[in-house]
């Protein structure tokens, strides 16, 4: 494998892609090959291998699906499709990109099941799948992601519980479940993340009540946002000892 590669994935992304507007026509046409992968809009190339390690073509009215020849793109370290039109289910083949830190695919029309192969990709810090069309539960595998900093599965309809192995990313600073049709209990090990600053549950049907000790299971907690859910019991009295609330 080599840049010729790249391109090649490159292009069957490209022959899938619809432009909604015809600005965004820019991009559908200079990816040519008549100039080298590493120009093209919104591809970087590393240094070093001369292979593409991130592709950012957010916001650019682009529609379409993805195509399992994007899993050839094996030394991509960050994807950003951000605020477009894409659609339909994640190929498996994106399992093969082990080197990724960041996804980004919120703000399209992506639907199925969130892929429990998820779970594979270890080095991944960033997956946002918010506003999407992502059904059924939230896989377990998630918790396999140690690396995983920054969790956004806010408004799409998942349903059922929030898996108790969420509890186990230890490196969690962001989790963003609001706006889905979540039930059952908040599993208390979420409560014991020390890492995490921001949690926002709000707008699902979660019940049950907070731990008394909200603010020695989270010291760093800056935004706690659990509102328009079915939970009981008392506000934590000792709410005042998370300091950065
Ligand atoms: C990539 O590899 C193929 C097959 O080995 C070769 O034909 C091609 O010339 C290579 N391309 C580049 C840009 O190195
Ligand atoms: C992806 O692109 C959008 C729009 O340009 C930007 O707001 C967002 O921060 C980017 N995502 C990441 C993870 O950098
Ligand atoms: C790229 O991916 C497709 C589909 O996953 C595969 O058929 C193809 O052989 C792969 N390899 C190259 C070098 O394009
Ligand atoms: C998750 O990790 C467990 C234990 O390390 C492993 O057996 C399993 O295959 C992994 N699953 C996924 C989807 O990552
Ligand atoms: C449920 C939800 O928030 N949907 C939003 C997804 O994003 C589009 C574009 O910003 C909004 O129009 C929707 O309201």
């Amino acid at each position: 494998m080599n840049i010729s590669t790249d391109e090649s994935a490159l292009l069957a992304f490209k022959s899938r892609m619809i432009s909604t507007i015809d600005r965004s026509n820019i991009l559908i046409k200079k990816w040519s090959v008549s100039t080298p992968v590493c120009v093209w809009i919104g591809v970087t190339c590393g240094l070093r291998h001369q292979r593409v390690t991130a592709l950012d073509i957010s916001s650019m009215n682009l529609g379409g699906n993805i195509p399992s020849q994007l899993g050839n793109l094996s030394f991509l370290v960050s994807i950003n499709l951000s605020i477009n039109y894409f659609y339909g289910s994640l190929p498996r083949e994106l399992i093969q990109l082990r080197r990724l830190k960041i996804i980004d695919f919120g703000f399209n029309s992506f639907s199925g099941q969130i892929p429990s192969w998820f779970g594979f990709l270890q080095n991944l810090q960033l997956l946002n799948l918010r506003n999407n069309s992502f059904t059924g539960f939230i896989p377990p595998s998630l918790s396999n992601i140690s690396m995983l900093q920054d969790l956004d599965l806010s408004f799409n309809p998942l349903q059922g519980k929030i898996p108790e192995e969420i509890g186990n990313l230890h490196n969690l600073k962001t989790l963003k479940l609001q706006y889905n049709r979540l039930t059952g209990l908040i599993p208390l090990t979420i409560f014991n993340i020390s890492t995490l600053e921001n949690l926002f549950f709000t707008g699902n049907n979660l019940s049950g009540n907070l731990p008394v000790d909200i603010c020695r299971g989270l010291p760093r907690i800056k935004v706690l946002r659990l509102s328009s859910n079915e939970l009981d019991g008392e506000i934590p009295s000792n709410l005042s000892e998370c300091s950065l609330l």
